[in-house]
C-alpha cells in the first residue's frame, strides 16, 4: 500500500513533503482531515482519529507507511532525503543540510505565528526580521542553485515552500535576492515539479488555515 500522508487542506507545512515524493516521483495517499468553519474551527475529524493512529508523537502532518510512522515535518524530511536521495554524502554535505534544515524551521515558525494575527505588531516584526533572515540564506546559498549546489536535497523541498509562502505575502521582500529567485526558478523548472505546480493538485492559496490573519483564504 502506498504510504498516507495527512493534513489540513492548506499547504502549511505538508508541502516540502508532498514536492518530495512528487520529485521522487513516489506514490502517496493524502488524508485531509476537515477543519471546521469560523468562529469554532472545529478539528475533531483530526482529533478523532489523532491518538489512534499509532504514531509516537501524534500531530499533522504525519507520513505513515507499514510500520513507519512519522510526524514531526523535519523528521519526515529527512527520513525521505534518506530513502529517495536527496540528502548530503559527504560530512560538510551533511553539516550544510543541518544548517538549512534547521535555518527554515525556525524561519517558518516564526513566520506562521506572526500570520496568526498578523497584528500591527506582527508585522512590524516580519518587517524587522524576514529582510535579515534572507539576506543570510542569500548568502548561504551563494552561487547554488540549490542547498548542495547542483544536487538536490531534503531542505531544498522546505525552502521552496517557504520562500514562496514570503513571495505570496510579499513578493519585494525577495525582489533584490537573486540567489533566492534564482533558487526558486530553477527548483520550478525541475520536471516533475513543473508538471505538479502546473497541474489541478497544486493551488497557492491557502498557505495558512481559516484562523490565521494571513494566508488563508484560497
Ligand atoms: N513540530 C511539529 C508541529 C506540527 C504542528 O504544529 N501541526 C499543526 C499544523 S501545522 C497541527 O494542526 N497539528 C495538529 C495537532 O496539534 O494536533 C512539526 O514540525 O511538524
Amino acid at each position: 500500500m502506498a504510504p498516507v500522508i495527512g493534513y489540513w487542506n492548506l499547504r502549511g507545512a505538508v508541502e516540502p513533503i508532498i514536492l518530495t515524493l512528487k520529485q521522487a516521483k513516489a506514490s502517496y495517499k493524502l488524508r485531509v482531515y476537515k477543519l471546521g468553519d469560523a468562529p469554532d474551527f472545529d478539528k475533531s475529524d483530526w482529533l478523532n482519529e489523532k491518538h489512534n493512529l499509532g504514531l509516537p508523537y501524534p500531530n499533522l502532518p504525519y507520513y505513515i507507511d507499514d510500520d513507519v510512522k512519522l510526524s514531526q515535518t523535519v523528521a519526515i524530511l529527512r527520513y525521505l532525503g534518506r530513502k529517495h536521495g536527496f540528502n548530503g554524502a559527504s560530512d560538510s554535505e551533511i553539516t550544510r543540510c543541518d544548517l538549512a534544515e534547521q535555518a527554515t524551521a525556525e524561519l517558518k515558525l516564526f513566520l506562521f505565528s506572526a500570520w496568526r494575527t498578523h497584528d500591527d505588531e506582527a508585522k512590524k516584526q516580519i518587517a524587522e526580521v524576514v529582510p535579515a533572515k534572507l539576506a543570510q540564506y542569500e548568502k548561504f546559498l551563494g552561487s547554488g542553485p540549490f542547498v548542495l549546489g547542483e544536487k538536490l536535497s531534503y531542505p531544498d523541498f522546505f525552502n521552496y515552500s517557504i520562500f514562496d509562502y514570503i513571495r505570496l505575502y510579499d513578493a519585494s521582500l525577495i525582489e533584490n535576492h537573486t540567489a533566492i529567485k534564482n533558487f526558486l526558478a530553477k527548483f520550478e523548472a525541475l520536471p516533475n515539479i513543473d508538471t505538479y505546480i502546473k497541474s489541478d493538485k497544486f493551488s497557492r492559496m491557502p498557505v495558512t488555515g481559516p484562523m490565521y490573519g494571513w494566508g488563508g483564504s484560497a
